[in-house]
Protein backbone atom coordinates (compact mmCIF):
# COMPACT_ATOMS: atom_id res chain seq x y z
CA UNK A 1 0.00 0.00 0.00
CA UNK A 2 0.91 3.73 -0.92
CA UNK A 3 -0.31 6.73 0.06
CA UNK A 4 -0.02 10.27 -1.28
CA UNK A 5 -0.73 13.67 -0.81
CA UNK A 6 -1.12 16.11 -3.76
CA UNK A 7 -1.61 19.55 -4.31
CA UNK A 8 -2.94 20.09 -7.61
CA UNK A 9 -3.47 23.40 -9.19
CA UNK A 10 -6.62 25.36 -6.63
CA UNK A 11 -7.68 21.71 -6.13
CA UNK A 12 -7.40 20.09 -2.23
CA UNK A 13 -6.64 16.72 -2.91
CA UNK A 14 -7.67 15.06 0.24
CA UNK A 15 -6.72 11.34 0.34
CA UNK A 16 -5.01 9.59 -2.80
CA UNK A 17 -4.60 6.38 -1.55
CA UNK A 18 -3.32 3.74 -4.20
CA UNK A 19 -4.20 -0.17 -3.35
CA UNK A 20 -3.17 -2.78 -5.06
CA UNK A 21 -2.18 -4.85 -4.94
CA UNK A 22 -4.27 -7.02 -2.74
CA UNK A 23 -2.37 -8.98 0.07
CA UNK A 24 -3.91 -12.32 -1.34
CA UNK A 25 -2.06 -11.29 -4.45
CA UNK A 26 1.40 -10.25 -3.14
CA UNK A 27 3.11 -13.22 -4.84
CA UNK A 28 2.12 -12.27 -8.46
CA UNK A 29 4.81 -11.74 -11.51
CA UNK A 30 7.10 -9.20 -11.32
CA UNK A 31 5.78 -6.16 -13.36
CA UNK A 32 3.43 -3.02 -13.23
CA UNK A 33 2.86 -2.98 -9.47
CA UNK A 34 2.89 0.59 -8.85
CA UNK A 35 -0.72 2.27 -9.12
CA UNK A 36 -1.17 5.15 -11.25
CA UNK A 37 -0.10 9.03 -10.14
CA UNK A 38 -2.98 11.92 -10.30
CA UNK A 39 -0.72 14.70 -12.61
CA UNK A 40 -2.89 17.27 -13.03
CA UNK A 41 -6.49 17.32 -12.19
CA UNK A 42 -8.96 20.75 -12.62
CA UNK A 43 -12.55 21.93 -13.64
CA UNK A 44 -12.37 22.59 -17.50
CA UNK A 45 -15.61 23.99 -17.15
CA UNK A 46 -19.15 24.28 -15.79
CA UNK A 47 -20.21 20.41 -15.43
CA UNK A 48 -16.64 18.98 -16.73
CA UNK A 49 -13.79 17.69 -14.23
CA UNK A 50 -10.97 16.37 -15.85
CA UNK A 51 -7.92 14.20 -13.86
CA UNK A 52 -4.85 13.35 -15.50
CA UNK A 53 -2.48 10.42 -14.68
CA UNK A 54 0.83 9.39 -15.62
CA UNK A 55 -0.37 6.21 -17.35
CA UNK A 56 -3.61 4.73 -19.18
CA UNK A 57 -6.43 4.11 -16.96
CA UNK A 58 -9.75 3.35 -16.68
CA UNK A 59 -12.15 4.43 -13.96
CA UNK A 60 -13.63 1.70 -11.88
CA UNK A 61 -16.80 0.88 -12.56
CA UNK A 62 -19.35 2.04 -9.65
CA UNK A 63 -16.55 3.74 -7.89
CA UNK A 64 -17.51 7.59 -8.58
CA UNK A 65 -19.87 9.65 -6.02
CA UNK A 66 -20.41 13.57 -5.78
CA UNK A 67 -21.59 15.40 -3.36
CA UNK A 68 -24.12 17.57 -3.20
CA UNK A 69 -25.74 14.41 -4.09
CA UNK A 70 -28.53 16.20 -6.29
CA UNK A 71 -26.30 15.34 -9.00
CA UNK A 72 -24.41 12.82 -10.95
CA UNK A 73 -20.75 12.10 -11.77
CA UNK A 74 -20.29 9.80 -14.68
CA UNK A 75 -16.42 9.51 -15.77
CA UNK A 76 -15.27 8.82 -19.44
CA UNK A 77 -12.01 8.07 -20.43
CA UNK A 78 -9.31 9.82 -22.71
CA UNK A 79 -5.89 7.73 -22.69
CA UNK A 80 -4.72 8.89 -19.73
CA UNK A 81 -7.50 11.50 -18.65
CA UNK A 82 -10.32 10.66 -17.02
CA UNK A 83 -13.19 12.99 -18.34
CA UNK A 84 -15.97 13.55 -15.51
CA UNK A 85 -18.99 14.90 -16.44
CA UNK A 86 -21.24 16.31 -13.54
CA UNK A 87 -25.31 16.55 -14.27
CA UNK A 88 -27.00 18.17 -13.42
CA UNK A 89 -24.60 21.68 -13.16
CA UNK A 90 -23.77 22.67 -9.58
CA UNK A 91 -24.03 26.24 -9.22
CA UNK A 92 -21.48 28.59 -9.16
CA UNK A 93 -19.42 28.57 -5.90
CA UNK A 94 -21.07 25.70 -3.98
CA UNK A 95 -18.62 23.40 -2.20
CA UNK A 96 -18.61 19.99 -4.44
CA UNK A 97 -16.17 16.80 -3.15
CA UNK A 98 -15.67 14.17 -6.26
CA UNK A 99 -14.51 11.05 -5.16
CA UNK A 100 -13.49 7.46 -7.29
CA UNK A 101 -11.04 5.41 -8.36
CA UNK A 102 -9.15 4.54 -10.79
CA UNK A 103 -7.13 1.37 -12.19
CA UNK A 104 -4.14 0.93 -14.50
CA UNK A 105 -3.68 -2.39 -16.92
CA UNK A 106 -2.21 -4.29 -14.58
CA UNK A 107 -4.82 -3.89 -11.86
CA UNK A 108 -3.29 -1.64 -9.54
CA UNK A 109 -5.77 1.16 -8.40
CA UNK A 110 -5.74 4.65 -7.18
CA UNK A 111 -8.49 6.03 -4.87
CA UNK A 112 -9.13 9.84 -4.81
CA UNK A 113 -10.80 12.66 -3.45
CA UNK A 114 -11.37 16.08 -4.27
CA UNK A 115 -12.79 19.59 -2.82
CA UNK A 116 -13.57 22.56 -4.86
CA UNK A 117 -16.28 24.77 -5.74
CA UNK A 118 -19.10 24.83 -8.42
CA UNK A 119 -17.18 26.42 -11.77
CA UNK A 120 -18.14 29.97 -12.62
CA UNK A 121 -18.85 30.69 -16.16
CA UNK A 122 -19.80 34.20 -16.31
CA UNK A 123 -17.89 36.00 -12.99
CA UNK A 124 -18.91 39.57 -11.68
CA UNK A 125 -16.69 41.98 -12.72
CA UNK A 126 -15.50 43.23 -9.16
CA UNK A 127 -13.00 45.92 -8.05
CA UNK A 128 -11.88 46.40 -4.69
CA UNK A 129 -13.25 49.83 -3.74
CA UNK A 130 -12.88 50.56 0.09
CA UNK A 131 -10.46 49.04 3.12
CA UNK A 132 -11.21 49.26 6.71
CA UNK A 133 -8.03 47.74 8.03
CA UNK A 134 -8.88 47.33 11.80
CA UNK A 135 -11.42 48.15 14.54
CA UNK A 136 -12.44 51.23 15.97
CA UNK A 137 -14.55 51.17 19.12
CA UNK A 138 -15.83 54.54 19.29
CA UNK A 139 -19.08 55.43 20.34
CA UNK A 140 -19.41 57.68 17.51
CA UNK A 141 -17.64 55.76 14.36
CA UNK A 142 -17.55 52.24 15.23
CA UNK A 143 -16.17 49.89 12.34
CA UNK A 144 -14.32 46.47 11.91
CA UNK A 145 -12.36 45.06 9.06
CA UNK A 146 -13.97 45.18 5.93
CA UNK A 147 -13.46 45.16 2.66
CA UNK A 148 -16.06 46.58 0.24
CA UNK A 149 -16.31 46.34 -3.64
CA UNK A 150 -18.16 47.60 -6.33
CA UNK A 151 -19.21 45.06 -9.27
CA UNK A 152 -18.54 47.04 -12.48
CA UNK A 153 -20.07 43.92 -14.56
CA UNK A 154 -23.09 42.03 -13.93
CA UNK A 155 -22.47 38.06 -13.10
CA UNK A 156 -22.04 36.03 -10.71
CA UNK A 157 -19.80 36.04 -7.15
CA UNK A 158 -19.64 32.18 -7.16
CA UNK A 159 -16.47 30.95 -5.90
CA UNK A 160 -14.88 34.44 -6.52
CA UNK A 161 -11.56 34.64 -3.92
CA UNK A 162 -10.66 36.98 -2.06
CA UNK A 163 -6.95 36.67 -0.30
CA UNK A 164 -5.16 39.08 2.32
CA UNK A 165 -2.41 38.30 4.09
CA UNK A 166 0.22 40.10 6.57
CA UNK A 167 4.01 39.95 6.98
CA UNK A 168 3.08 36.80 8.54
CA UNK A 169 -0.66 35.03 8.00
CA UNK A 170 -2.74 34.63 4.67
CA UNK A 171 -6.31 34.33 4.74
CA UNK A 172 -9.05 33.70 1.94
CA UNK A 173 -12.59 33.87 1.05
CA UNK A 174 -14.98 32.42 -1.90
CA UNK A 175 -17.65 33.66 -2.53
CA UNK A 176 -21.04 31.69 -2.44
CA UNK A 177 -23.38 31.40 -5.48
CA UNK A 178 -25.35 34.67 -5.84
CA UNK A 179 -26.16 37.05 -8.78
CA UNK A 180 -24.92 41.11 -8.70
CA UNK A 181 -26.03 43.71 -11.18
CA UNK A 182 -23.69 46.62 -12.01
CA UNK A 183 -23.36 49.05 -9.39
CA UNK A 184 -24.27 46.56 -6.56
CA UNK A 185 -21.94 47.04 -3.53
CA UNK A 186 -20.72 43.71 -1.76
CA UNK A 187 -18.99 44.13 1.69
CA UNK A 188 -17.21 41.39 2.80
CA UNK A 189 -17.08 41.84 6.87
CA UNK A 190 -13.54 40.23 7.58
CA UNK A 191 -14.09 40.52 11.46
CA UNK A 192 -17.02 39.16 12.46
CA UNK A 193 -18.48 38.58 15.72
CA UNK A 194 -20.52 35.59 15.72
CA UNK A 195 -23.52 37.27 16.13
CA UNK A 196 -26.88 35.45 14.91
CA UNK A 197 -27.67 38.53 12.90
CA UNK A 198 -24.56 38.58 10.73
CA UNK A 199 -26.27 36.87 7.76
CA UNK A 200 -24.48 36.19 4.03
CA UNK A 201 -26.99 38.05 1.78
CA UNK A 202 -27.45 35.68 -1.43
CA UNK A 203 -30.44 36.44 -2.22
CA UNK A 204 -33.25 39.71 -3.24
CA UNK A 205 -33.17 41.29 0.70
CA UNK A 206 -30.67 43.55 1.11
CA UNK A 207 -31.42 44.38 4.68
CA UNK A 208 -31.34 40.54 5.69
CA UNK A 209 -28.31 41.18 7.81
CA UNK A 210 -27.32 42.87 11.05
CA UNK A 211 -23.92 43.31 12.84
CA UNK A 212 -21.54 46.29 13.00
CA UNK A 213 -21.06 47.95 9.49
CA UNK A 214 -24.37 45.70 7.75
CA UNK A 215 -25.47 47.78 5.36
CA UNK A 216 -28.98 48.46 3.80
CA UNK A 217 -27.99 48.73 0.54
CA UNK A 218 -25.12 47.19 -0.17
CA UNK A 219 -24.76 43.32 0.09
CA UNK A 220 -23.08 42.05 3.39
CA UNK A 221 -20.46 38.69 3.34
CA UNK A 222 -19.02 37.35 6.64
CA UNK A 223 -15.85 36.22 6.74
CA UNK A 224 -13.82 34.18 9.76
CA UNK A 225 -11.14 33.61 7.93
CA UNK A 226 -8.86 36.77 10.11
CA UNK A 227 -8.69 40.08 10.12
CA UNK A 228 -6.91 42.47 7.63
CA UNK A 229 -3.95 43.54 8.73
CA UNK A 230 -3.85 46.61 10.42
CA UNK A 231 -1.23 49.07 9.22
CA UNK A 232 0.99 46.35 6.44
CA UNK A 233 -0.42 44.07 4.18
CA UNK A 234 -2.03 42.86 0.45
CA UNK A 235 -5.28 42.09 -0.45
CA UNK A 236 -6.31 40.61 -3.98
CA UNK A 237 -9.14 39.20 -6.17
CA UNK A 238 -9.36 36.45 -8.30
CA UNK A 239 -12.40 35.47 -10.68
CA UNK A 240 -11.34 31.72 -9.85
CA UNK A 241 -9.31 30.28 -7.27
CA UNK A 242 -6.42 29.13 -9.75
CA UNK A 243 -6.45 32.49 -12.55
CA UNK A 244 -4.52 35.16 -11.72
CA UNK A 245 -5.33 38.25 -9.62
CA UNK A 246 -8.32 40.83 -11.35
CA UNK A 247 -7.28 43.27 -8.63
CA UNK A 248 -5.68 44.29 -5.42
CA UNK A 249 -3.54 46.31 -2.96
CA UNK A 250 -0.93 46.64 -1.12
CA UNK A 251 -0.26 48.85 1.60
CA UNK A 252 2.56 49.60 4.20
CA UNK A 253 2.94 51.20 7.42
CA UNK A 254 4.93 54.66 6.28
CA UNK A 255 8.27 54.04 8.13
CA UNK A 256 8.65 50.59 6.41
CA UNK A 257 11.46 50.61 4.08
CA UNK A 258 14.33 48.12 2.15
CA UNK A 259 13.27 45.03 0.02
CA UNK A 260 10.13 43.30 0.99
CA UNK A 261 11.21 40.10 3.85
CA UNK A 262 7.62 38.64 4.01
CA UNK A 263 7.28 35.62 1.73
CA UNK A 264 3.63 35.28 2.40
CA UNK A 265 3.52 39.19 1.11
CA UNK A 266 6.34 39.31 -1.99
CA UNK A 267 4.52 35.52 -3.27
CA UNK A 268 0.93 37.72 -3.61
CA UNK A 269 2.75 40.88 -4.67
CA UNK A 270 4.47 39.35 -7.45
CA UNK A 271 1.17 37.88 -8.71
CA UNK A 272 0.02 41.55 -8.98
CA UNK A 273 2.76 42.71 -10.32
CA UNK A 274 2.70 39.65 -13.36
CA UNK A 275 -0.85 40.78 -13.64
CA UNK A 276 0.17 44.09 -14.35
CA UNK A 277 -1.93 45.73 -11.48
CA UNK A 278 1.21 47.08 -9.37
CA UNK A 279 3.90 48.40 -10.24
CA UNK A 280 7.13 47.20 -8.08
CA UNK A 281 10.68 47.80 -8.04
CA UNK A 282 12.76 45.34 -9.82
CA UNK A 283 13.36 43.78 -6.45
CA UNK A 284 9.88 44.51 -4.45
CA UNK A 285 10.68 47.18 -1.92
CA UNK A 286 8.46 48.21 0.99
CA UNK A 287 8.08 51.68 -0.72
CA UNK A 288 6.71 50.47 -3.43
CA UNK A 289 3.60 49.89 -1.25
CA UNK A 290 0.38 52.46 -0.71
CA UNK A 291 2.87 53.91 2.30
CA UNK A 292 0.26 55.22 5.04
CA UNK A 293 0.38 55.94 8.71
CA UNK A 294 -1.99 53.17 9.84
CA UNK A 295 -5.22 54.35 11.21
CA UNK A 296 -8.34 52.78 12.47
CA UNK A 297 -10.86 55.83 12.12
CA UNK A 298 -9.81 56.45 8.24
CA UNK A 299 -10.66 54.20 5.68
CA UNK A 300 -8.92 53.83 2.58
CA UNK A 301 -10.52 54.41 -0.65
CA UNK A 302 -10.32 53.32 -4.36
CA UNK A 303 -10.28 56.88 -6.59
CA UNK A 304 -8.84 55.20 -9.93
CA UNK A 305 -7.18 52.37 -11.37
CA UNK A 306 -3.67 52.05 -11.57
CA UNK A 307 -2.08 50.68 -8.21
CA UNK A 308 -0.98 52.73 -5.68
CA UNK A 309 -1.85 56.19 -7.01
CA UNK A 310 -5.34 55.60 -7.33
CA UNK A 311 -5.70 55.14 -3.67
CA UNK A 312 -6.28 57.68 -0.61
CA UNK A 313 -7.06 58.01 2.61
CA UNK A 314 -10.65 58.87 3.95
CA UNK A 315 -11.51 61.57 6.56
CA UNK A 316 -12.10 60.19 9.62
CA UNK A 317 -15.56 58.90 10.06
CA UNK A 318 -15.74 58.81 6.20
CA UNK A 319 -16.62 54.90 6.25
CA UNK A 320 -19.12 54.03 3.95
CA UNK A 321 -19.47 50.51 3.47
CA UNK A 322 -21.97 49.32 0.95
CA UNK A 323 -22.27 52.20 -0.67
CA UNK A 324 -20.55 55.46 -2.74
CA UNK A 325 -17.61 57.26 -0.52
CA UNK A 326 -18.72 60.61 1.02
CA UNK A 327 -17.81 63.08 -0.98
CA UNK A 328 -17.14 66.46 -0.11
CA UNK A 329 -18.68 69.51 -1.77
CA UNK A 330 -15.90 70.74 -4.51
CA UNK A 331 -14.74 73.84 -2.45
CA UNK A 332 -14.56 76.17 -5.60
CA UNK A 333 -14.31 75.04 -8.99
CA UNK A 334 -10.96 74.75 -10.90
CA UNK A 335 -10.33 74.82 -14.35
CA UNK A 336 -6.61 73.51 -13.93
CA UNK A 337 -6.45 69.92 -14.82
CA UNK A 338 -3.32 69.63 -12.73
CA UNK A 339 -5.27 70.41 -9.50
CA UNK A 340 -4.52 67.93 -6.70
CA UNK A 341 -6.10 67.90 -3.12
CA UNK A 342 -3.69 67.10 -0.90
CA UNK A 343 -3.25 65.83 2.62
CA UNK A 344 -1.51 68.49 5.05
CA UNK A 345 1.26 67.31 6.69
CA UNK A 346 0.99 67.41 10.71
CA UNK A 347 4.10 68.85 12.40
CA1 LIG B 1 -27.05 44.56 3.42
CA1 LIG C 1 -18.03 52.65 0.24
Amino acid sequence: MSSELLSVLCLSLILVCGCSPDSADIFMPAGDIRPPSILAARQRATGCFEIGFDEIVTPVKGSFGFSPETSIATPSVQGTIILVAIAPEVKAGAKCLLSGEAMDGSGNSTRFIFEFVGYNASPARLRLNEVQTGKNSSASNTHRDYLEFLAEGAGSLGGIQVRWASSTKAMEYSFPSCEVRTGDFIVLHCAPEGLAAELDETGADLTLSGGVDSSPGGRDFWASSGGIPDETGIITLREREESSPVDGFFYAAEDKSGEIDSEKISSELESLTSADLWVCSPTPRWEDAFLWKSSSSRPLLREAEGGKEGWRIGEAGSQSPGAAAITKAPAKASSSPKSKRKTSKKP
